[in-house]
């Protein structure tokens, strides 16, 4: 999940290559580099394990200058984070930046290794570099050694090539890994995603599977592995691509929190009529689509798969429409049964998602009635798979914890939940839109508990453990909590049902392990309450969010912080804020790198 950017151009490309590097490096920031094809028509690599950034002053000091390059920003697959494992990797005259896994890698490595190639990194992607110096030192042309390499490939690809004998020209190919061509005037480009080449061009070409494209400043072609010519749309972007800040706040994570009110608001605004849901906001004729739906099945990973299971909660409860949520990463690899009149919905903020893509092309596959995707990124690979789009609108989210696109992808659901209502009989979907609409007041008092989040995450910043509990739709935003805090503050943090703590979890618990109770007041709190006062009988320290009036004994040793009263529905939707707030704080006082935890990557696109 690395990002790749690269251009051939009338103009010196170095400074290109690296803001479109930079606006890449949420795909992964262990290590970056580029290499540029110089005027004297020889590559020049720049490389170093750590942010774009630390490359960019690498390359100030060096006066690299020339008219096509390739750049790549790392997450570490195969081989630790370190210059002589950033990419680009190089053979000879040719270099190469890749994006993906090549799965026969050490197959390949071994061939090569006997026809005396030197192997200098521990990446997979190395064997790329060489494979393709192999073919073209059998005599081949540049662009048949590309394709015979290719050929020789298993696994996922997107690839930049460089060739020091064709200064003018940069190959790019694409096998289950993202990737587009910028089209513009004397110069064109190839990037992991559209946003990074907005500043410089909206016309861009997505490329599909086994396709290989010959860029010059002045020409895109693609073909197949064939080598037969392919014709392709030239899409434009809707897309805006202004320049993200962090509009005065100390960090994306706390910016996108304090969105959240503002994306709901807009979305109630624009889809909310006073008693319903106005017609057809999942796409035309989608409203009588829904009313044949009887099985939903989602498939997302991580925060969205949480936005599932929440979904499943409320559908379940409000219409006879059986629901199943699974992670992405399990479907792609099973064998499913499909039901007759199954929807498929794909979640995902990115839209990019590996597991969620390939699932999501196996789907289309299986029979289902349709494909509904809910995302934040228009003409992402997701929304170019499916039948139906619902765009969440929550703008980019930088910040590589997810809070805003949960909190939009939760209220897409609900406007899904009330449409799946009507054929139940049930008429309540005047319930949960009046409900939806308290929604901003609600916000407004969540945000002004930020002060005592932050003197509650004082109690966790030496913690090694917590645990987060939840019954019905609040069990999924235990899951949402826990993984907040794990993936900022580093605390080893854990999400579950809370009639589940005797089976298992609650022999970790002692007076060192904090237990966070999710209460909102409905017919599941005196059961929540059971589990934690066996929480309190063995030492725990005990938090509890709820808005029930409770009166706790002095020294009950019991947290309680007093949430607004809120519909049912929205519950979810309130109650994880100050989960965000707290993961915040804790990480803030621990001094993590919150925008960008160590190991992960905003989005994963590779298995
Ligand atoms: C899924 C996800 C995010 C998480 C992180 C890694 O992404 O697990 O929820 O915050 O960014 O990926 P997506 O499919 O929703 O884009």
């Amino acid at each position: 999940m690395c990002g790749i950017f690269g251009v051939v151009s009338s103009n010196a490309v170095t400074g290109t290559l690296l803001s479109g590097l930079q606006k890449l490096e949420y795909r992964g920031y262990d290590s970056a580099g580029l290499s540029v094809i110089t005027n004297n028509n020889v590559i020049k690599r720049i490389r170093c394990s750590g942010k774009v950034s630390d490359l960019r002053s690498l390359v100030k000091k060096s006066n690299l200058t020339g008219r096509c390059g390739i750049a790549h920003t790392r997450w570490a697959t195969h081989g630790v984070p370190s210059t002589k494992n950033s990419h680009p990797h190089s053979s000879g005259i040719i270099s190469i930046v890749h994006n993906g896994i090549i799965e026969n890698y050490d197959e390949l490595k071994s061939k090569l290794k006997k026809q005396r190639y030197k192997f200098l990194s521990d990446t997979d992607s190395e064997v790329i570099a060489h494979l393709i110096h192999s073919f073209l030192s059998k005599k081949k042309t540049y662009f048949d050694a590309v394709v015979a390499a290719l050929k020789t490939l298993k696994g996922s690809y997107a690839l930049g090539i460089l060739n020091e004998k064709n200064p003018d020209t940069l190959i790019a190919a694409s096998h289950g890994s993202p990737l587009l061509l910028g089209i513009s005037r004397n110069e064109n480009f190839i990037s992991s995603d559209v946003n990074a080449v907005l500043s410089k061009t909206k016309k861009y070409i997505s490329m599909d599977d086994s396709e290989i494209a010959v860029l010059n400043k002045s020409e895109v072609n693609i073909f197949g592995l064939n080598g037969r010519k392919i014709k392709k749309p030239v899409s434009t972007s809707i897309q805006k691509g202004n320049s993200i800040n962090k509009a005065g706040y100390n960090h994306y994570m706390q910016k996108e929190i304090y969105e959240q009110k503002n994306i709901i608001k807009n979305t109630i605004n624009d889809k909310v009529g006073s008693t319903r849901i106005l017609p057809n906001v999942f796409g035309p004729q989608s409203d009588s689509m829904l009313k044949s739906i009887k099985h939903i099945h989602f498939v997302a990973c991580g925060t969205s798969f949480n936005a599932a299971l929440v979904a499943k909660n409320w559908i379940e409860e409000v219409s006879n429409i059986s629901c199943v949520a699974e992670i992405a990463s399990e479907f792609r690899h099973r064998k499913v049964n499909v039901l007759k009149d199954t929807l498929y919905v794909a979640i995902s903020q990115s839209g990019e998602t590996a597991d969620t893509i390939y699932s999501t092309k196996k789907a289309a596959a299986l029979g289902y009635k349709k494909i509904l995707s809910i995302c934040n990124v228009p003409e992402s690979s997701l929304t170019r798979l499916s039948d139906y789009t619902f765009l969440t609108h929550a703008g980019p989210e930088i910040s590589v914890a997810s809070t805003k696109a949960f909190t939009s992808q939760l209220i897409s659901l609900l406007l899904l939940v009330c449409i799946l209502s009507r054929s139940s009989g049930k008429k309540i979907e005047p319930t949960i839109v009046k409900q939806m609409k308290t929604l901003p007041k609600i916000l407004t008092k969540v945000f002004s508990l930020e002060k005592e989040m932050q003197q509650i995450a004082k109690h966790f910043t030496n913690k090694h453990h917590t645990l987060f509990l939840g019954r019905g739709a609040s069990y999924p935003i235990a899951l949402e909590a826990a993984l907040k805090l794990k993936e900022i503050s580093y605390i080893h943090a854990e999400g579950y049902a809370a009639g589940e703590l005797k089976h298992g979890p609650l022999a970790l618990v002692d007076k060192d392990m904090p237990v966070i109770g999710l209460m909102p007041e409905n017919n599941l709190v005196d059961q929540v309450l059971s589990n934690l006062a066996e929480v309190k009988a063995r030492q725990g320290l005990v938090y509890i969010f709820t808005n029930k009036k409770l009166k706790f004994k002095r020294g009950d040793k019991t947290h309680l912080v007093s949430m607004p009263s809120c519909g049912h529905f929205i519950a979810p939707l309130v109650y994880v804020i100050p989960m965000q707030l707290l993961a915040y704080h804790v990480a803030v006082k621990k001094k993590t790198n919150i925008d960008q935890p160590r190991n992960l990557a905003k989005s994963v696109t590779v298995e």
